[in-house]
């Protein structure tokens, strides 16, 4: 990561309150609530290997010189003045890429490509109104985004799959704007994600764009939740950017014929605390959300949220003081129809949480990084608890500090974002990291800033087990973050990558933790349409083997709280060459990247269906 990093401001309404304009911000999270203009759609591209729009031949930064040169330096978006000017690019000439979208599944040539694609997008503008502030906000832009407005730069933003925000109030013009991006999705050893993972490092601005004019004063941030299912009473604040102490807010929930008013304290924020006469609490069985609406002064927001509690108790997980046992499955962002690639919509969002359903699951691992927002918001709809997780994957560079910084600004950004949200049960730090003292420090400290950003909900990593030479049957979870997390995670690939199927029934547990166990992943290849018997890899017969003789070694678990088997669709990995069976896919969906379901889908549906699952 560079020493350009994007300023993070904390709390805008903070910085808002002092008399300086406020050019950087990062996640404001109510911003995804106010109306915008939709800047989705046809962006001009500029495949740049060499950077060559971005470094001078001296390798020096144009976005940095006094005088960027209009010949190369792609942000100032320049037509040749005269017939002899030299400008040697042209955006206006150049192929569009849609938004939202990756560019690895949009052409051909771009499928395995990694480095930087230009965007621009032009749009008219008719002005602000008077006092009126404007934004510009990024659901996702995967890796590292430079942003340019009107040839100025906005700022710098590093992380796939936050949503980040620049004011652009005093650069916006009437008349043509134009917007541009440079989007680099080159992996780095000191990145998060680094340079090695199980899945394709798909490029582009991935989520939707908008441009969003609010009152000067306005609807920042919101939390609230439930703080005891036997109380009732619901706790929360509101911030308002750009207020001082004293401004009235307004919170009400018809349905519950609830109006209070608060008024804010000198940092902008209003605190709430009421106990509804009748509140149903939310759960998978009954996924009951309520319109929340915010006013203060001329802003006004409104979304659905849900209200439950969720804990442990022992090797329980209580959702709403009641034992709950994980129906799992996870997910990656990826749609399998449709030309492949990241999810782009809700409508792909929604399908595959409903293919979580139709396998009976009330649970969703959303693996290995944060998920669009529809997901999230369908899972609250839909009565589906999810586990949320940041790339902190495999061999992150543990003593490095910036590393450290831009893991933090990920999970507090996808806590800021998703804080309201029911259905997220748990937030997960990390998957499958190797333990040293380093990599549990680096942990730990991230689970301190998760406790001191949400209290509401359990922190958990997926871990792995590990077995003595003399006892190799006896699988052991002994890692220094199970004493961090609440709940003991860990993945098990018995009978795939060690030993075979008929391993299962030989193996035995010891989690000497008394918190609540859960199988973060399990499972098998399978080439959907090849057949053959159940000692065959990479036949549909032996991954549904698979998992019929993986079911009842994981019921052994003392403590097991429930488990999500790698995974629903399978997914583009170009780890994964064996041609005629992986050909750049890891096989191990139960629907395959065509979506087709195998023949594992209906051993896992026929388990949770027994344990409460109604598909
Ligand atoms: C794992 C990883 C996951 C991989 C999976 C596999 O343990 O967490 O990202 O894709 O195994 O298929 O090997």
């Amino acid at each position: 990561m560079e020493s350009k990093l994007k300023l993070r401001t904390v709390w805008l309404g903070c910085v808002a309150a002092l008399a300086v304009p406020l050019l950087h911000a990062d996640n404001v999270p109510d911003l995804f609530l106010h109306d915008g203009v939709s800047l989705d759609g046809e962006w001009r591209s500029i495949i740049d290997p060499y950077e060559t729009g971005y470094y001078n031949y001296r390798r020096e930064a144009h976005d940095a010189a006094k005088e960027p040169s209009r010949a190369e330096a792609f942000f100032l978006d320049a037509k040749p003045a005269d017939p002899g000017e030299r400008i040697e690019y042209d955006f206006d000439t150049s192929p569009p890429l849609h938004v939202p979208g990756d560019w690895n599944t949009q052409r051909p040539e771009l499928l395995y490509y990694e480095g930087t694609v230009w965007y621009r997008r032009t749009f008219d503008f008719a002005g602000l109104a008077g006092g009126q502030r404007a934004f510009v906000r990024f659901g996702a832009v995967n890796y590292r985004a430079d942003v340019y407005l009107n040839g100025k730069k906005l700022g710098t933003h590093i992380g796939g799959f936050t949503p980040f925000t620049f004011e652009v109030t005093q650069l916006l013009r009437q008349g043509t704007n134009s917007l541009i991006v440079k989007v680099d999705n080159k992996r780095a050893r000191e990145a998060v994600p680094t340079v090695n993972t199980d899945w394709w490092n798909y490029g582009g601005i991935t989520r939707d764009v908008k441009l969003v004019s609010v009152p000067k004063v306005f609807i920042s941030d919101h939390r609230l939740a439930l703080e005891s299912e036997a109380t009732r009473a619901i706790s929360g604040w509101v911030q308002i950017a750009g207020a001082g102490a004293g401004e009235s807010v307004e919170l009400s929930i018809p349905e519950l014929g609830e109006k209070i008013t608060a008024r804010t304290d000198v940092s902008g924020r209003a605190a709430f605390h009421f106990t509804p006469a009748e509140l149903q609490l939310w759960s998978p069985e009954t996924p009951k959300l309520y319109e929340v609406r915010i006013e203060c002064g001329g802003d006004a927001v409104a979304e659905r949220i849900g209200f439950r509690t969720v804990r442990t108790q022992g090797k329980k997980i209580l959702l709403n003081g009641r034992p709950v046992f994980l129906r799992g499955i996870c997910i990656h962002e990826e749609f399998p129809l449709l030309g492949g690639g990241r999810v782009k919509s809700a409508g792909q969002a929604k399908q595959l949480l409903l293919w979580a359903k139709e396998l009976g699951c009330n649970f969703v691992r959303l693996a290995h990084y944060p998920h669009n927002e529809a997901m999230t918001r369908l899972a609250d709809e839909l009565g589906i608890m999810v586990w949320s997780e940041v790339p902190v994957y495999w061999t992150i560079d543990w003593t490095n500090s910036e590393t450290y910084q831009n893991a933090q600004a990920q999970l507090s950004d996808n806590i800021a974002r998703d804080a309201n949200r029911a259905s997220i049960i748990i937030w997960s730090l990390a998957n499958e990291t190797p333990v040293s003292e380093a990599r549990t420090k680096f942990l730990s400290n991230l689970a301190a800033r998760a406790r001191s950003l949400d209290q509401t909900r359990l922190l958990s990593a997926a871990m792995e087990k590990h077995s003595d030479p003399v006892t190799p049957n006896v699988y052991v979870i002994q890692d220094p973050l199970a004493d961090i997390v609440d709940i003991v995670a860990f993945n098990e690939y018995v009978g795939w990558y060690d030993g075979l199927a008929d391993k299962c029934g030989k193996i035995s547990w010891q989690i000497p933790y008394d918190k609540p166990v859960f199988v973060s992943e399990f499972g098998g290849d399978a080439r959907q349409g090849y057949h053959g018997g159940k000692g065959q890899r990479w036949t549909e017969e032996f991954q549904e083997d698979l998992y019929l003789q993986t079911l009842p070694m994981l019921d052994k678990i003392d403590g097991l709280a429930g488990f999500s088997p790698w995974i629903l669709v399978d997914f583009r990995s170009p780890r994964r060459v064996l041609p005629g069976i992986q050909d750049g896919f890891n096989r191990k969906g139960l629907i395959s990247s065509e979506g087709v379901k195998k023949k594992a889908f209906a051993v896992l549906q026929e388990y949770y269906r027994k344990h409460g699952g109604s598909p």
